[in-house]
């Protein structure tokens, strides 16, 4: 197979998972602005997931967060996204929204708040078991405002415990993502702040426990491509939540931002075999003021243009450039594929996967916009912002 063919068989074959919450209306603390014909269900985030999925052809599952996204049902629920043509994929816990958790969560002082937290996540589990889904992903607000407020070893001992007791009641092929933040909404201390923390916690519990990189949740000028190079490494990288920042954790438009931060992730993804190796491509993203649909199209096809440049490095050449100290020769092999326009390629991809080669006109064309317009009203708020 040429390189060229082989970049294209990846492309086509690459998956990006959406996230429910994107779908619904979101904001600030300032304000939610909502939108006209936005989901009122879970099935409704269903339905319009499965368009992004049809004009894509690669965002295939889509992310579920409980309790925003609780029914009766979840195996109807499963049976609905297929219908649509779509799966269900990770489970998101939610210990960041109940008057109980204001000093934190799985490692708050009391043990019944502890308790309440740890049976959440443990029903997140018996859900998975309901919607086939193979990944729980883990994201905790815990963390203190002040010095002093709580002891921090002791907030680690806690959560180290509660970690295990999740940890020790996934089913044959489930796994647990921990994911990092640096602040917020914690200002003093977090809990689990960084890779490292998460990547200690996940090797002391095993191989199912691996790391999420949020791209949004990092100190500005971090080297995110050197985390992602070494979870690899360590065969610790479960996923990623990509999103962009300008300033904290924006969950703006992945690569809308930082292109080229998004394209040196994705050459580190390509080198450390991140195609192959089980991690998760899902957008952790809201859509506050732009219309959702189209958004979300426009961020899977951000991320498909940035895995296209990182496809087209040419990994002999940059080799030899390493190999004999060439520096200028060496950033020029990865600049070159950095500033190739990927998009007639990527047109002919979606051509030859009997797709439109255009997602987004072929989506306003579809009528779907004016449809849900129509058809829904009132429809409901993601939870951010609430
Ligand atoms: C929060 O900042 C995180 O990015 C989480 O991934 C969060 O859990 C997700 O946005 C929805 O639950
Ligand atoms: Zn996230
Ligand atoms: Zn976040």
């Amino acid at each position: 197979m040429t390189e060229l063919a082989a970049a294209k068989a990846a492309l086509k074959t690459q998956a990006v998972e959406t996230p429910s919450w994107a779908y619904a209306n979101s904001g600030t603390r300032f304000k939610v602005f909502a939108q006209q014909g936005v989901p009122r269900t879970p099935q409704e985030k269903l339905d319009d997931a499965a368009k992004v999925h049809e004009f894509t052809g690669v965002a295939p599952s889509v992310a579920l967060h409980i309790p925003w996204d609780k029914v009766d049902d979840y195996t109807a629920l499963a049976e609905h996204a297929e219908d649509r043509g779509v799966r269900l994929g990770t489970i998101n816990s939610n210990t960041f929204q109940d008057d109980a958790y204001r000093l934190g969560s799985v490692c708050h002082p009391d043990a019944a708040v502890r308790r309440k937290a740890v049976d959440h996540l443990l029903e997140c589990v018996d859900i998975m078991d309901a919607t086939g889904s193979t990944d729980l992903k883990l994201w905790f607000a815990d963390g203190t405002n002040y010095p002093g407020q709580d002891d921090i070893r002791a907030r680690q001992d806690r959560l180290a415990e509660a970690l295990t007791e999740v940890y020790e009641r996934l089913g044959e092929g489930q796994r647990m993502l921990l994911e990092y933040k640096l602040f917020e909404p914690a200002f003093y201390t977090t809990d689990v702040p960084d890779w490292g923390t998460a990547y200690a916690h996940c090797l002391k519990l095993g191989p199912r426990a691996q790391v999420v990189v949020d791209t949004g949740h990092h100190a500005p000028g971090t080297n995110i491509e050197f985390i992602v190079a070494t979870l690899l490494r360590e065969e610790r990288l479960g996923g990623f939540d990509f999103n962009s920042r300008f300033y904290a954790d924006d969950d703006l438009m992945v690569g809308s931002a930082d292109p080229f931060q998004l394209f040196r992730i994705m050459h580190e993804v390509v080198r450390g075999g991140g195609f192959t190796s089980g991690t998760a491509f899902m957008l952790d993203q809201c859509h506050n003021i732009e219309a959702k649909i189209p958004a979300i199209i426009r961020s899977v096809m951000n991320v498909q243009e940035a895995t296209a440049k990182a496809l087209l490095v040419d990994a002999g050449a940059l080799a030899a450039a390493q190999a004999s100290g060439d520096v200028l020769g060496a950033n020029a092999v990865l600049m070159d594929a950095y500033n190739t326009d990927v998009r007639p390629l990527l047109r002919e991809v979606r051509e030859e996967s009997g797709l439109d080669p255009d997602p987004l006109t072929a989506y306003a064309r579809s009528g779907w916009a004016e449809k849900i317009v129509a058809e829904r009203v009132g429809g409901e708020q993601a939870g951010w912002g609430a």
